[in-house]
């Protein structure tokens, strides 16, 4: 590939109002290093935030609204003040280091564990389904816990817990937020049909299951212009044993629902959380054609396919993920087409700056 043909991808893009200094996403990714008891950002997250701003956008690791959101052990939250002046201090490093920074707005639904729930709770979720999947909490690695079904009278209280977090995240001065409706955690739970299995109004059709995510994005959008919201879907993904017996239904119908509400972008995981692309025959130009934002594509892209995205027009913005965690200079590392760090995988999930703000940029 040409170093002309690359150069798309380092140029300005306008999302919206916002102008990003280049279509290079840092893509959200769950790195459990928040203060234990508070789950506040600290110093250390302001550092590894900082180095990672040559990004055009970043979008921060999942962020619970809620401590009943919460499925992982120091995930950090959105929920309290003390929460909301940590992430402040990080939007003010990142803003200076000339990036802009979405919240990602998490809940697990039934990917949790009793220990990390209020007083030993059941965690939630639309059916009385156990995920067969793991979690991690301060024991280490282990199943999730038996969900129980939410009843149709809390589901407002859960639409209102995202609309508070929303609210903390423009007071802490996030440029944006994006909804985690992917990955088999609460709204992807919700939207498939393996793992809901309600008769009620959230439950059934396609537009019941889709129901409660789009009642979380207009609960956003009267807190933050729709173009300051973007939305995370894995189609076809199969992380945290979630599945649907017509995907492309599925999200043909909710991506048009976003088109009309015009929101600033859709983030997709193309494939396998992770893993192969190809998992699962799937239209993903379809969603692309469907709305008229951003599409942002994300999933094992390498410098190679990233160019080719962006100069074809199948994606506006790529995500990268696991190369941004071993290389803080990404952009320019693919600007110079340089070699990257590898990944150190005993450090992804907590543990302090080892493995998460030592790793070298090209200049050290
Ligand atoms: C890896 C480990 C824990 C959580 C996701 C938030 O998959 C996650 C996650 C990833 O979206």
């Amino acid at each position: 590939m040409s170093v002309h043909h690359a150069d798309k991808l380092f140029q300005p893009y306008q999302l919206g109002d916002l102008t990003l200094a280049n279509r290079i996403v840092m893509a959200p990714l769950t790195r459990n290093r928040a203060t234990p008891g508070t789950d506040a950002p600290n110093d250390l997250m302001v550092e590894y935030y900082r180095q990672r701003a040559s990004a055009g956008l970043i979008v921060t690791e999942a962020s619970q609204i809620s401590q009943q959101g919460q499925g992982y052990i120091h995930t950090p939250g959105i929920y309290t003040d003390e929460q909301a002046r940590g992430w402040r201090r990080i939007n003010d490093a990142v803003h200076e280091a000339g990036a802009k920074i979405f919240i990602q707005l998490w809940h697990v639904g039934r990917i949790s564990h009793v220990s990390l729930q209020a007083e030993g709770a059941a965690a939630v979720a639309p059916s009385a389904i156990r995920a067969n999947s793991k979690t991690f909490v301060a024991s280490g690695f282990v199943e999730t816990s038996e969900p129980r079904a939410l009843e149709l009278s809390e589901i407002p209280g859960i639409v209102a817990d995202y609309a508070r977090a929303a609210e903390r995240a423009k007071e802490a001065g996030f440029d944006g937020v994006e909804i985690h409706a992917a990955n088999g955690y609460l709204l992807d739970q919700f939207q498939k049909d393996g793992s809901n299995h309600r008769t009620d109004a959230y439950g059934g059709s396609i537009e019941n299951r889709s129901r409660l995510t789009l009642e979380v994005v207009d609960a956003i959008a009267k807190i933050l212009p729709p173009g300051r919201i973007g939305i995370r879907l894995s189609p076809v993904s199969p992380a945290n044993d979630v599945s649907d017996s017509a995907p492309q239904a599925v999200f043909d119908y909710l991506v048009g629902q976003l088109d009309a509400r015009k929101l600033g972008y859709i983030h997709i995981v193309e494939g396998a959380t992770g893993g192969p692309r190809d998992i699962a025959p799937f239209d993903f130009a379809a969603l692309r054609k469907a709305f008229h934002g951003a599409y942002v594509a994300n999933n094992s892209y390498d410098r190679a396919l990233a160019t080719q995205a962006v100069a074809t027009g199948a994606a506006d913005l790529i995500a990268f993920g696991r190369p941004f965690i071993s290389n803080p200079d990404l952009v320019e590392r693919l600007r110079r087409d340089a070699p990257l760090n590898a990944l150190d995988v005993k450090t992804l999930y907590g543990g302090g700056a080892e493995g998460y703000t030592d790793y070298p940029a090209l200049t050290a």
